[in-house]
């Protein structure tokens, strides 16, 4: 079997996404995402200047073979653009594999550990009241989790909080904007708002919070024990995500779980992480951190350290990634829990999805392979459109991390 060529799909039904189509001298050809928000292009130019020319005539039943070429055989490695470019032709690879074989992915990844996976939403509102009640909202929806952010008092605009009241989406059209943060304002806010929350909905609702790396380590351990008492699932990205020897101060002062590594893209960002059990939950989703081949890694070395697996699910990562991480999430043991961001209705007029959301879990069903298809014709409806994230500063207009 050979690789014959590749495509790089490039659409905007609401927000962008990159997928990369591979295609074999069997007529089956393979999905992957390639979605990196707001660097778009510069994973494109990666696929099809440097990857997708190699790959071709190569065996796609040779995965793991091919991902090192990709991987080890490169000698600028690492970094978000080629880590995507990487797994997006990893995805690819074991959605070919599967349909080869004739059989949903989660089946060549040990089968089914569990029937459902259960999943986190967003909460969100402009200040305390409105979030409690859209945390109730969640709940009747049938969410068993949820992570709650909240636009906090003096502070203009919030991350996680959209500004019209519209679902959140991280990029925004065009350059990106700047804006403004306080972190003290934050620190004295936050417990606040969960001790509103378990009052209100008592202790029957996972609670999880992303700080988005906006603490120093010490303002970290502050935030983690203060919040303690609620008893979060999680605190995601205390400090940001480069300082790993961080995670140090917040373990000595909490047993608040902390989840990391949506923005990481090997197993060698986690590392010293694992082996000093100085996190919880691992955030490196498929489509950033090497796909289902090097995941699967990620996820056993983890395994040996209790450490369980909560990927990034936002509405940037396509409904490729997604399908893909239920079927690996259903395989291997040490799942903890999936983000969940629904992604616009206009998204699956493009992309044609095998999940579903029922009373708080996805169920993905038995399609082989991934399971998604793509419909380029209305994909090519939805040409790209310039988007980026924002950009932070303190308040005294110091660069800050967004
Ligand atoms: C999350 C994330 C997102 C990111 C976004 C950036 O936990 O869901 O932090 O909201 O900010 O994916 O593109
Ligand atoms: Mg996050």
């Amino acid at each position: 079997m050979k690789i014959t060529d590749a495509k790089v799909i490039v659409c905007s039904p609401g927000r962008n996404f990159v997928t990369l189509k591979i295609f074999t001298d069997e007529g089956i050809y393979g999905l992957g995402d390639a979605t990196l928000n707001g660097m778009e292009k510069a994973v494109v130019s990666h696929l099809e200047e440097y990857c997708i020319p190699a790959l071709k005539g190569k065996d796609p039943r040779n995965i793991e073979d091919i991902w090192h070429y990709f991987y080890k055989g490169v000698y600028w490695k690492r970094g978000s653009v080629s880590m995507t470019a990487v797994s997006a032709i990893d995805l690819a690879l074991w959605d070919i594999k599967a349909k080869v074989l004739g059989t949903p992915l989660y089946n060549m990844l040990g089968g089914k550990s569990r029937n459902k996976i259960l999943v986190y939403c967003h909460a969100n509102g402009k200040d305390s009241e409105e979030t409690i009640d859209k945390v109730g909202e969640k709940i009747k929806n049938g969410f068993r989790a949820v992570r709650v952010q909240s636009g906090i008092p003096g502070i203009d605009h919030t991350y996680g909080v959209p500004k019209d009241n519209k679902p959140y989406e991280p990029a925004a059209k065009g350059l990106a904007h700047e804006e403004y943060w306080d972190t003290s304002k934050y620190l004295n806010f936050l417990p606040s708002l969960f001790r509103k929350v378990r009052d209100v909905y008592g202790e029957n609702i996972h609670l999880l919070h992303d700080a988005h790396h906006r603490c120093t380590p010490i303002e970290a351990a502050r935030l983690a024990k203060e919040l303690e008492p609620f008893h979060l699932f999680w605190l995601e990205d205390p400090v940001s995500g480069e300082l790993q020897e961080g995670l140090r101060l917040i373990r000595k002062h909490s047993t608040t779980p902390v989840a990391i590594g949506e923005v990481f893209n090997t197993i060698y960002d986690y590392t010293t992480l694992m082996t000093e059990q100085l996190i919880d939950y691992i955030r490196m989703p498929l489509v950033h951190g090497g796909g289902i081949t090097h995941l699967l890694k990620v996820a056993a070395m983890a395994s040996v350290y209790h450490i369980q697996t909560g990927f990034h699910g936002a509405t940037d990562l396509s409904p490729v990634n997604l399908a893909a991480a239920l079927h690996f999430n259903t395989a291997i043991n040490n799942f903890g829990i999936q983000e969940y961001m629904p992604h616009q209705e206009i998204v699956n007029e493009v992309f044609k999805v095998n999940y579903n959301f029922t009373d708080g879990y996805l169920f993905i069903d038995d399609t082989h392979g991934i399971g998604v298809d793509i419909d380029e014709k209305k994909a090519a409806k939805y040409p790209y459109e310039k988007a980026s994230l924002p950009v932070n500063r303190k308040t005294n207009g110091t660069m800050f991390y967004w």
